[in-house]
């Protein structure tokens, strides 16, 4: 049953997630953490999304090819429910750049790239409701 303090966080599998084969993988840690799958979706993504999506790294100098990597191919876009879900997901997910990212984490373990690092999770409660409301809007 959910618990009141259930929170939710919107995560991505990446393009690379995908094309590497790595969903199975990626997925089953955060349902081994005990987090819930409670919406998800196989989708490509075009521009627009992805500039709403990442509306405050638009003006960045890595934006552009951040924005043609996560056009790039097919994602797995889901929300994940569970107690502290936002900050649980990030341990999990690691640092941003895999190759500084802690062993036992995804990126850790899975990825050596700054970009290419397999997974996003929302940094906030805030960011999880307006990320939520972009790419799931009949939750929200
Ligand atoms: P996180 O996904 O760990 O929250 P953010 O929000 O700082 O990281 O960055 C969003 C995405 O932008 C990252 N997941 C990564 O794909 C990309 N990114 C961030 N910083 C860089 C960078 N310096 N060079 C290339 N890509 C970056």
């Amino acid at each position: 049953m959910t618990q009141p303090s259930a929170q939710r966080t919107l995560v991505l599998l990446k393009p690379d997630t995908v094309r590497r084969g790595l969903v199975g993988e990626v997925l089953s840690r955060f349902e081994a953490k005990g987090l819930t799958i409670v919406a998800m979706e196989h989708r490509t993504i075009d521009g627009a999304t992805a500039d709403a999506h990442y509306a405050e790294h638009v003006e960045r100098d890595f934006y552009p090819p951040l924005r043609a990597f996560v056009t790039s191919g097919p994602l797995v876009a889901l929300v994940l429910e569970g107690d502290e879900a936002v900050e649980v997901v990030r341990a999990t997910n690691g640092a941003t750049d895999g190759r500084k990212a802690a062993p036992g984490t995804i990126r850790g373990d899975l990825s050596l790239s700054n970009r290419e690092n397999l997974v996003h999770g929302s940094d906030s409660p805030e960011s999880a409701e307006r990320e939520i409301g972009i790419w799931f809007p009949e939750l929200s």
